[in-house]
């Protein structure tokens, strides 16, 4: 049979076929350490083959993610260059992102605002409420292998939990994670919500951030799908889009490209300047 790998305890492996789940052992061929969540696999009484992955998460090991949720809320107050960056990790591993903002009961105007005009532009923007139980939109998107990523608090397992009117994964008080400086989340496994499957996971951790050190300084706008009109009317195609006769700069001034999401670039970009000997 052909199915996906949704739960990983030590040797045994949760597989899902059609509506059935399956708990199955690696065989000789198929190494426990070398099966991760989201894998899709063969097996009969044990795994017998690992197909090819389309992209591997290191950090909580997920393989083949196909959408993933970057979750902000008004409090915690979001950190936009992480976002920013996970955006980029996204592109950079063949993964939709959408940017979920929760907490929209306690989101003031201007916040709601601000977030969609710097990201509606070029991906999907969803407004829900784990705690009012607003979450069609996000629920209607869900397809495929997707995760919940973001920092800690934001309410991804209470996303979760409201989905399945249950708690089926834990979650924390704000200020309680804050004492602890550590994040309630830690296992990782899938759940399946309408046509796909669904991970919770813990903090910001998904992001593997050393990634993004491995672009090239001159690449780093590629990633950004709001800039690429814009990069057409640099004067340079080396162009890093910090000064001179940029289009980058001039959309900026103009108020087409946004302000925040050109300075969390420059952010980035000296980043990956200072991590490498140019
Ligand atoms: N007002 C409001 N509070 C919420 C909402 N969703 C979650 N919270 C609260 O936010 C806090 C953190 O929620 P969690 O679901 O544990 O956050 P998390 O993103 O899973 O955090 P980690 O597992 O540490 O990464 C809890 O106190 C929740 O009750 C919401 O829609 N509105
Ligand atoms: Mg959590
Ligand atoms: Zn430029």
């Amino acid at each position: 049979m052909e199915g996906i790998v949704i739960k990983k305890n030590a040797n045994i492996f949760t597989v899902i076929a059609g509506q059935k789940e399956y708990e199955v052992m690696p065989s000789g061929k198929t190494k426990a350490g070398g099966i991760f969540v989201g894998d899709k696999v063969e097996f009969t009484d044990s795994i017998t083959l690992v197909k090819d992955r389309k992209n591997l998460l290191i950090r909580p090991p997920i393989a083949n993610l196909d959408k993933m949720f970057i979750v902000v809320s008004p409090s915690p107050k979001p950190d936009f260059v992480l976002v920013d960056k996970m955006i980029v990790y996204c592109y950079l591993n063949n993964i939709t992102p959408y940017i979920i903002v929760n907490k929209v009961d306690m989101a003031s105007k201007e916040f709601l605002e601000n977030v969609n005009n710097d990201y509606s532009g070029f991906l999907k923007v969803i407004e829900v409420s784990a705690k009012e139980k607003i979450l069609k939109d996000l629920e209607d998107q869900i397809d495929g292998i997707c995760a919940l990523a973001g920092q800690s608090a934001v309410g991804k397992s209470s996303i979760i939990n409201a989905i399945f009117n249950n708690e089926v994964t834990s979650t924390g008080n704000l200020s309680k994670k804050i004492e602890r400086g550590k994040q309630t989340t830690r296992i990782v496994r899938l759940y399946k919500v309408g046509k796909g499957l669904l991970a919770d996971t813990a903090g910001f951790s998904l992001l593997d951030l050393n990634m993004i050190s491995t672009i090239e300084k001159d690449e780093l706008a590629a990633y950004y799908p709001d800039f690429l009109q814009a990069r057409g009317e640099c004067k340079y195609r080396s162009c890093l889009h910090e000064m001179g006769e940029c289009g980058i700069i001039r959309y900026v001034k103009e108020g087409k490209i946004s302000k925040n999401r050109y300075t969390n670039y420059l952010k980035i970009l000296n980043e990956i300047k200072s991590s490498k000997k140019y």
